[in-house]
């Protein structure tokens, strides 16, 4: 038996940021189909393997432990895996890193696609907010001493949650959606690079051959992916 299951919808988005967590620990984790998805979401709330709303939802089976909310999921890996550093301030910046990329996804979906792009607002998005949220990782990096080819996010000798994410973020973003991949090389350079160390390490290489393979192309999905590629010019 997987040592976790990961509930998620067959796409990276938010899943893929736990699925990266577990590969890089070397842990084992199965997916349920959408169906069991959708059935943990619409049980009654008592029912439930933790009360939550909307996946990701994670369990971890040899501790019995059932969590949802991204962020928490993340934190929860992070403490048992030892990937996120003891001092406080560091470890309050590696949460803020996590709530950081939570907030882009936010932003680049419009919330969820609760409304999709016209080409003023995306504009707006990309020629403005979006480069911020690049640049703020980037000074993040490089305050802590990230360079172009060395160096993690919190100046740690290894990498940590907040490298992982950081590389989940950014290298998935502009590997589904490649227009954006000069945005992002533009305003973080060196979280690009960093982003594409840890994505290539064995494990992590892996996890992604695998979830190409499953999901193809797809990012976010739903009529906002289809939304964003249209802003990019790709439909
Ligand atoms: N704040 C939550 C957001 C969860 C969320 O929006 N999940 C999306 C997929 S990434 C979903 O399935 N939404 C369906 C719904 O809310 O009903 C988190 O960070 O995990």
């Amino acid at each position: 038996m997987a040592n976790y299951t990961l509930y998620y919808w067959p796409l990276p988005f938010r899943g893929q940021f736990i699925r990266a967590v577990l590969a890089h620990a070397g842990a084992t984790w199965d997916e349920p189909g959408v169906d069991a998805i959708t059935d943990a979401m619409s049980k009654d709330i008592a029912d439930q393997p933790v009360p939550f709303m909307a996946p990701p939802l994670l369990t971890d089976h040899d501790a019995g432990v059932s969590l949802a909310q991204m962020p928490a999921v993340l934190s929860y890996l992070g403490t048992k895996l030892a990937l996120i550093p003891q001092d406080p301030k560091l470890a309050a910046l590696t949460h803020k890193i996590v709530a950081d990329a939570n907030d882009v996804l936010d932003e680049v979906t419009r919330f969820g696609g609760r409304s999709m792009w016209t080409r003023e607002e995306w504009d707006a998005f990309t020629g403005d907010r979006l480069p911020r949220w690049a640049q703020i990782f980037e000074a993040t990096g490089r305050a802590h001493g990230l360079n172009a080819d060395s160096g993690h996010m919190l100046g740690t000798s290894e990498p940590g949650l907040a490298d992982l994410v950081t590389a989940t973020l950014w290298f998935t973003m502009t590997e589904k959606l490649q227009e954006l991949s000069e945005l992002v090389g533009a305003n973080a350079p060196h979280v690009a690079a960093l982003s594409q160390r840890i994505m290539s390490t064995d494990a992590l290489a892996a996890m992604r051959d695998d979830t190409d393979a499953r999901f193809g192309h797809a990012w976010c999905g739903g009529l906002i992916e289809a939304s964003i590629r249209e802003m990019l010019n790709e439909q």
